[in-house]
């Protein structure tokens, strides 16, 4: 198949669902095409059967507000029609899902075909999409879309409810590859490399995110706080975005900040991942919680909160535990426990690495869409 995709190519794990399944589709054969204001992060040096189209945006004075929304539309009908895509696959419905609508239409009048599917991601839904100004023209969107996904249950539940959209959705669920995403076998060349992060006998906790407020990035430091003071440990947080700088003064004013990494945005987070005893993600909302699921595919179970689609994810008491949001004091202390009772955290280690193996390893989930869009196709025959 010849496949179009749109994504956020920046910081996101929309962006990085979609990038990773455009590779996993590259490398089953499919011809792939980004169309996007920017190539999208993890996609250099891997570009085997993977096309990158750039969006032109030119500016003009009498643009407050530079139309990128219809700059896309223009270039996914052009390189649809120039690469004869198959389908368009658009992830995070706003504006993706609009622009593809217009592209449609555009081949339409020239006699073209071009279906295009939506996955839905979370903020488009949950918050962003909620937002009156954007809501009509998403919901429409979402329903004139050949092919509907959502990455979770939740996310389904709360688009048919907010939304209102009647036509179907399928639940295809986020994934990872289990080979570029395990534990590092050798013990004493990952001893070595956590030695870079933390010192001997530290614990060393993490947190991967794009630092939006949604993901409280300030509790993680709270988090830890309280388990520095029981275990020698180290704090190691990738990614950047508007809270880091909150998190810093936290961590100076409580006096912790020589235990505490920011490590900035990193490439190779499977690398890091893997040097982690636990994974902190105490967010407002996940609509799934890719970073939870790539932790544990590297066999680090996650303290997260219980929302949205993680308990889909994550087993409560078995791959990970789970807290109300902002329950600092519950997130350490079952940290606390279990970085002191290492046979609970062994076992939560291996049930989590055997859950992303059976469930989300992308040898499963690419298929799934696969086959989606093969059924679209068909319909559309
Ligand atoms: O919604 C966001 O905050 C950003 C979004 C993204 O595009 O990065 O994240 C959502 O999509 C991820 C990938 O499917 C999910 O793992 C996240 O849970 C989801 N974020 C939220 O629902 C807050």
């Amino acid at each position: 198949m010849r496949i179009g995709i749109t994504c956020y190519p920046t910081y996101g794990g929309s962006g990085v669902v979609a990038t990773e399944l455009g590779i996993e589709l590259a490398a089953l054969g499919h011809e792939v095409h980004f169309i996007s204001y920017s190539q999208p992060f993890r996609l250099s040096g891997r570009d085997n059967g993977i096309h990158y189209h750039e969006v032109p945006v030119s500016s003009y004075p009498l643009f407050e507000f530079p139309p990128y929304d219809l700059a896309l539309a223009s270039r996914m009908a052009e390189v649809a029609e120039f690469c004869e895509l198959d389908l368009l696959h658009v992830h995070y419905a706003i504006p993706h899902s609009v622009s593809a609508l217009l592209a449609r239409q555009m081949l339409a009048a020239r006699g073209r075909r071009l279906p295009f599917v939506t996955t839905l991601h979370g903020t488009d839904i949950t918050l962003v999409g909620l937002d009156r100004c954007y809501l009509p023209i998403t919901r429409y969107a979402i329903q004139e879309s050949d092919g509907v996904t959502s990455i979770s249950e939740y996310l389904k539940k709360e688009t048919v409810e907010h939304f209102g959209v009647t036509r179907p959705i399928e639940v295809i669920p986020n994934f990872v590859n289990c080979d570029l995403y395990q534990p590092i076998k050798d013990e004493a060349a990952r001893t070595e490399a956590r030695r870079r992060l933390a010192a001997p006998g530290e614990a060393i906790l993490m947190h991967l995110s794009n630092f939006r407020p949604v993901k409280r990035v300030v509790d993680v430091v709270k988090v830890f706080a309280q388990v520095a003071r029981e275990i020698p440990s180290r704090l190691v947080l990738v990614g950047d975005g508007p809270e880091r700088s909150a998190a810093e003064w936290l961590a100076h004013d409580l006096g912790i900040h020589c235990h505490v990494r920011f490590l900035g945005k990193q490439e190779r987070v499977n690398e890091l991942l893997a040097l982690a005893d636990l994974m902190l993600m105490p967010s407002e909302l996940e609509s799934f919680g890719l970073a939870a699921l790539e932790a544990m595919a590297c066999k680090v179970p996650s303290i997260a909160t219980r929302v949205g689609g993680v308990p889909e994810l994550i087993d409560d008491g078995v791959t990970g535990l789970l807290y109300e949001v902002g329950d600092v004091d519950g997130m350490a202390a079952g940290a606390i426990s279990l970085l002191k009772n290492r046979d609970r955290l062994e076992a939560m280690r291996e049930a989590g690495r055997k859950t992303a193996q059976k469930r989300f390893c992308s040898s499963l989930v690419v298929p799934h869409y696969v086959r989606y869009y093969e059924s679209v196709l068909g319909k559309q025959k």
